[in-house]
């Protein structure tokens, strides 16, 4: 017998397809993450309004082996200067790794370890970037475009928010002079 995949993956636009019920759609306005950005001063509804990142994943039982699959959609925007990122975390299971494939539009993955050291690996069309366990990671989108990643994970990893809301990463990109400039943080 041949049965159909589960679902469908169109990697021009990284469209998930699949039952209602097997894929998990999420999306962040402004107004969500608003704390994560540095400079919060007089920003109208609109903005508030606006949509930062929305993710589509394919649900799977969050087991031991399992993996996950999705694509985040980062829009492209400043706040006060400083680029749409997303949350970024650490894994809750620290040792858990994970591929981002970009597909579309052009940013930065920040990655930072757990003493605070961070660099930077450009993401553009086709890069592909390896997240090691117990690295934060988090996706910055530069250009004029929305930056689309397809992420493949663990399906146990779990995702750490409360050490980054706590302590932030150690950099932050901000567009200056038309060109992104890390400002690193204490
Ligand atoms: C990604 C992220 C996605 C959204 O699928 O979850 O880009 O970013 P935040 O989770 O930081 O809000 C991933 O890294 N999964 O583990
Ligand atoms: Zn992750």
């Amino acid at each position: 017998m041949i049965n159909l995949s589960r679902a469908t993956y169109d990697i021009q636009s990284g469209t998930l397809t699949g039952k209602d019920s097997e894929i998990v759609r999420a999306q962040r306005t402004i107004s969500n993450t608003l704390g994560m950005y540095a400079n919060r001063e007089g920003l109208d509804q609109a903005t508030l309004d606006r949509l930062n990142y929305r993710v589509e994943v394919l649900k799977v039982d969050e087991v031991e082996g399992g993996l996950q699959f999705g694509t985040s959609y980062l829009y492209p925007g400043t706040i006060n200067g400083e680029y749409f990122m997303t949350k970024g975390h650490y894994h809750a299971i620290t040792n858990r790794s994970e591929f981002y494939l970009c597909l579309k539009g052009e940013g930065l993955l920040v990655l930072m370890d757990r003493d605070r050291r961070w660099w930077t690996e450009k993401v553009m069309p086709n890069s592909l970037h390896y997240i090691p366990g117990d690295v934060a990671h988090r996706l910055i989108n530069t250009s004029d475009e929305i930056l689309t990643v397809l992420a493949c994970w663990n399906s146990d990893a779990g995702h750490d928010y409360a050490s980054i809301e706590e302590e932030g990463f150690s950099v932050r990109y901000f567009k200056i002079d038309g060109k992104p400039t890390p400002v690193e943080q204490g």
